[in-house]
């Protein structure tokens, strides 16, 4: 007996030391049960429950995946050229990415969120932000394009952002940095006390869409890290986390560490709305762009916008408060009941949850611990509605499923920790591989989660996956939350560094989703409606090509009479009135993409033949049966030539 007691120990003191230098196999993969297999297996040909829109950080784009399968159906370029779809290449797209410091072909997008009537998801729209040169973008969702980027003026590192109201009044867009405004040259080392955040509220028409920044709150030169909105009772409040309330400028890492406490602001918009709208607010001069794509001609338009409103704080009196907050918070998130808003101290061993009721209270009572360049500071216990006792190390982001519980994020103890509103105690924690950032559950930013899932995204891989080089792909993982114990389901790899997601049941959006454009709606100032009206024209050195496409031909296919030093702008209609059938076509030594055109849709690109000679050109997307027959010539001569200007197709020319 002693020896198999004595040999038993020996066992389990191996196993202990196997499980605890190699965590990745024994913890988890190695573990997952077959339910959890067929809990995420999609039948060939069947569709995934839900959408996930998740973002790509430095890619610039929003990729589309289903879940529960972690399936990639689209990458939707956003701020960023993308040779795929040319977006940004072709002529149509090129101004989306205008700004004010001129053509900005990428961004570093982070929060995407999905537009909301009366706090639920409604599947319009999902908005997100570029970080870098601060902007906003609206894609539509019933055609997964971008048709709308606006900038935002006075912000710099557009990261409390683009969080939308419960009825898409607004997408809310907050500085990270604090800045010179209006900008100027002066010393980096007189930052404190006149660098100042902007925090833009950018109206959505409720019909179109059409964003418009209605005004920028001028606050304190504070870093607004993260922001969510009011909900249910506290709908009409924003909140912000704030760091670097010490307004440092150098070694940020420990200068802007410093206090023991930072900032949720609470901005009450409903009050400044009123404000503004009653003449309030300064006009200021400001230069950003506005672009909007026009589903109609297929083509968008950049205007420059000149002004912008802006408020200060100290104008509204019982607009904005400031609600201590444990070091450094980075998340700032508000339960559906609209009750709680969280707070993650990146720096802090605690949660620290904050009420709505128990804020106005303070407000109402004038509990407060001083101000901050005049913005009242609430007591700290005054507002505090629980603490969740060390959960983790180094807690980001929380979300909430709609029944009671909030699910945080740890990146330094790489975890995801399941706890309760009210009574602050972890009920579960399941570790994430490795270090997440944000989760996201269908929802979650909104009065009613789908709190079936969670997705973690995570921004170290390390040896999940097979390697790839030095650079390995970032990962999300899916969860089951459906029962008492979070459960994983599946790893998946995902496009450029997934930082937040959105994500909704695919029945608001599958049904809406457009499948073709329609020919006779085809407004386009160079559509070709049919074959006998293709035709080239030239003015000047600029030569136009009224070029269409059907299966499996280009017409015309056979052009002469282009010179050297041309500048030939290629208008191809897509003749197509069917589902899923886009041509492609791109041009020898063009310097700009392939265009991928859609049924009824016209697309153009520019060529400047540079040698003489006889050029192809063909389809890139494989259409038809006869798809690589699907190609044409172009014939080039010398600048002085006299070649005549022809085209055809189907005969011979002379
Ligand atoms: S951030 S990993 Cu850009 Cu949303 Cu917190
Ligand atoms: Cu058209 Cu291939």
């Amino acid at each position: 007996m002693k020896n198999i007691l004595k040999s038993m120990v020996a066992l389990l003191s191996i196993l202990v030391a196997f499980t605890s230098c190699n965590n990745t196999s024994n913890q988890n993969a190695g573990a997952l049960s077959g339910s959890a297999a067929e809990k995420v297996y999609v039948n060939p040909g069947e569709h995934d429950e839900f959408y996930a829109f998740i973002s790509g950080g430095f890619s610039g784009q929003l990729s589309v995946y289903g879940l529960p399968s972690g399936r990639l159906f689209k990458v939707i370029p956003v701020f960023s050229q993308d040779a795929e779809k040319a977006y940004g290449y072709n002529e149509e797209t090129k101004p989306m990415l205008n700004t004010s410091h001129g053509f900005v072909p990428w961004d570093d997008s982070h929060h995407p969120d999905i537009s909301q009537t009366n706090g639920v998801i409604d599947g319009r729209w999902v908005f997100i932000n570029g970080n870098n040169t601060p902007r906003i973008a609206k894609i539509d969702l019933s055609t997964f394009e971008t048709t709308e980027i606006i900038e935002v003026p006075n912000s710099a590192g557009n990261h409390s952002s683009s969080f939308v109201t419960e009825n898409t009044e607004y997408v809310v867009a907050g500085t990270r940095f604090s800045v010179p405004i209006p900008q100027k040259d002066m010393p980096i080392k007189d930052y404190k006390g006149n660098f100042k955040g902007a925090l833009s509220f950018i109206s959505v028409d409720p019909e179109h869409g059409h964003m418009d920044i209605k005004f920028q709150l001028i606050m304190p030169g504070f870093d607004y890290d993260l922001s969510h909105p009011g909900r249910g009772k506290s709908h009409g409040w924003f909140f912000f986390s704030t760091y670097n309330t010490e307004e440092a400028s150098t070694l940020m890492e420990v200068n802007a560490s410093q206090n023991d406490k930072d900032f949720i602001a609470a901005v009450n918009w409903k009050k400044i709305e009123e404000y503004v709208n009653n003449g309030g607010g300064t006009m200021m001069a400001a230069n950003y762009a506005h672009n909007v794509y026009d589903e109609s001609t297929h083509t968008a338009t950049s205007t420059m916008k000149k002004e912008v409103l802006t408020v200060n704080p100290l104008d509204v009196p019982g607009a904005v408060y400031l609600m201590p907050t444990p070091k450094s918070p980075h998340g700032c998130d508000v339960d559906p009941t609209g009750e709680y808003i969280v707070g993650s101290g990146k720096l802090s061993a605690n949660l620290t949850v904050h009420s709505f009721t128990k804020m106005l209270a303070a407000i109402e009572n004038e509990s407060f611990a001083g101000d901050a360049y005049g913005i009242p500071i609430i007591d700290f216990e005054a507002s505090l509605a629980g603490v969740v006792e060390q959960p983790g190390l180094g807690p980001l982001h929380t979300e909430f499923d709609g029944k009671g519980n909030a699910y945080t994020t740890f990146f330094i103890s790489s975890e995801v920790v399941k706890w309760k509103l009210g009574t602050w105690e972890v009920v579960d924690r399941q570790p994430c591989y490795y270090s997440v950032g944000h989760l996201m559950i269908p929802g979650g930013n909104s009065q009613k989660p789908f709190g079936k899932y969670v997705v973690a995204m995570n921004k170290i891989t390390k040896d999940r996956y097979l390697p790839t080089g030095p650079e390995v792909t970032q990962s999300a993982q899916l969860y089951d939350i459906s029962g008492d114990k979070m459960e994983l389901l599946l790893d998946f790899p995902t496009v450029g560094e997934p930082h937040y997601a959105a994500g909704c049941p695919a029945d608001l959006i599958k049904p809406r989703s457009k499948k073709l454009f329609k020919l006779e709606e085809n407004n386009h100032p160079y559509a070709t409606k049919n074959e006998a009206d293709t035709k080239v024209v030239r003015e000047g050195k600029d030569v136009h090509v009224y070029m269409t496409t059907i299966r499996s031909h280009f017409s015309p296919d056979n052009i002469e009479g282009i010179k050297v030093g041309d500048k030939v702008y290629f208008h191809i209609t897509n003749l197509e009135q069917d589902y899923d059938v886009p041509h492609g076509v791109s041009m020898i030594g063009a310097n700009t993409s392939e265009l991928l055109i859609m049924p009824g849709q016209t697309e153009t690109f520019v060529w400047e033949p540079k040698q003489v000679g006889v050029w192809p050109f063909y389809c890139t997307d494989f259409c038809s049966a006869l798809h690589q027959e699907m190609q044409g010539y172009v014939r080039v001569s010398a600048a002085n030539s006299s070649t005549p200007l022809r085209w055809s197709l189907g005969e011979d020319i002379e």
